[in-house]
């Protein structure tokens, strides 16, 4: 068995969980939030920058690897962890969700689905054995099955199709998957915004007996509040013993509200995304760090931070990096960001140990302002 989890403590005031992800690389403490590698790389972090603000494990992208540089190059240089200099666990998302994201550019069929690179416009036909087959050859940690991701809103005979085929992909992927030695492959729950097909899913999925579950289609441009009421209605299905992953979520109100409702693992481009266009999450709220406001404002970005980009440099000097098109800007940003949400994570498994989880995020959301 390439992963076990160990649930330590459920929230006396919510759904919380604290638990542990025992891997062969290493105990990933949850709840926890993955930066996000896309490209091999979370952007403009050194590994050793990303083991300095304490990250435990971070995501990569079957879809952008295969294209470039290809998985059988990265299978030369001994597997993703070697390439990139990272020891740590990593988690491949399959390219299911990058693939349906390319619109016009891809056609799904019940074989797999035929899409042309964002690159150059080659064809490619990505099948739920080429995902696990791509997933293999980068060697992550966690694999994930090849599910396709219902667009908001469609009706419900679309995504019980989709929820279907997705399903019928699952018992494919899992038919192709060998190396579980070393490699656990997660389930992915589909279904919409529809109860009862999220109870299909999930059903369906369980039946297959996946060491870990993710809840896929969410955060596609629905509103919070009923992404709230699904996760409410599909964590309760799923297994105790298990993980349970919430992909594609990573703004501080959705990383709280999704821990309350039973959620261990999260990811997001988001605090990497936002620091690159200037804006870092603080204590306070939001900074859009090119304000004019800060011309002159010596202080660090979030008096209550204590990361690198916090004790050593001003909003002024950022502004200033940021103003100037300076790349060093987008690091200290990106470092703090990330920081951040790591350090969230951090206080969130200490208010559940606590049993202080529900004040712990009523006095987040007073600072930080509920429309984060
Ligand atoms: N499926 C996969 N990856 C994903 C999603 C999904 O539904 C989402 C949805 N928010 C993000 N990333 N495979
Ligand atoms: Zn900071």
């Amino acid at each position: 068995m390439a992963l076990t989890y160990e649930l330590i403590k459920e929230c006396k005031q919510s759904g919380a969980r604290l638990g542990k992800i025992h891997t062969k690389r290493g105990v990933i403490e949850t709840p926890i939030f993955m930066p996000v590698g896309t490209q091999a790389t979370v952007k403009t972090m050194t590994p050793e920058e990303l083991i300095e603000i304490e990250s435990q494990i971070i995501l990569s992208n079957t879809y952008h690897l295969y294209l470039r540089p290809g998985h059988h190059l990265i299978d030369r240089a001994g597997g993703l962890h070697k390439f990139m200099n990272w020891n740590k666990p990593i988690l491949t998302d399959s390219g299911g969700f990058q693939v349906f994201s390319l619109g016009d550019l891809r056609k799904i069929s019940e074989e797999g689905v035929e899409f042309r690179s964002h690159l150059d416009g080659s064809k490619h036909f990505i099948s739920p054995e080429k995902a696990i087959e791509i997933q293999t050859s980068l060697g992550s940690d966690i694999m994930m099955v090849f599910d396709e991701c219902a667009p908001y809103p469609a009706d419900e005979t679309y995504v019980k199709n989709s929820l279907e085929r997705t399903t019928r992909w699952a018992i494919r992927c899992k038919e192709a998957h060998k190396n579980f030695e070393n490699q656990s492959l997660f389930g992915i729950i589909q279904g919409g915004m529809y109860p009862n097909l999220r109870k299909q899913s999930a059903e369906a999925l369980i039946e297959l007996d996946f060491p870990g579950y993710a809840v896929g289609g969410l955060s596609v441009g629905e509103p919070k509040p009923l992404m709230y009421e699904v996760l409410e209605h599909t964590t309760p299905l799923m297994p105790k013993n298990k993980p349970r992953y919430l992909m594609g979520v990573g703004s501080p109100d959705c990383l709280l509200e999704g821990v309350i409702r039973g959620i261990d693992m999260f990811d997001c481009v988001l605090p990497t995304r936002i620091a690159r266009n200037g804006t870092a999450m603080t204590s306070q709220g939001k900074v859009v760090i090119k304000n004019a406001k800060h011309t002159e404002d010596f202080q660090g970005l979030d008096p209550e931070c204590s990361c690198n980009t916090c004790k050593n440099y001003s909003k002024a000097y950022l502004r200033h990096l940021f103003k100037s098109n300076e790349v060093l800007g987008l690091r200290l940003l990106s470092y703090h960001n990330l920081y951040f949400l790591l350090q969230l994570m951090k206080n969130i498994r200490e208010a559940i140990h606590e049993d202080r989880l529900l004040d712990y995020r009523d006095n987040f959301f007073e600072k930080y302002g509920y429309n984060a």
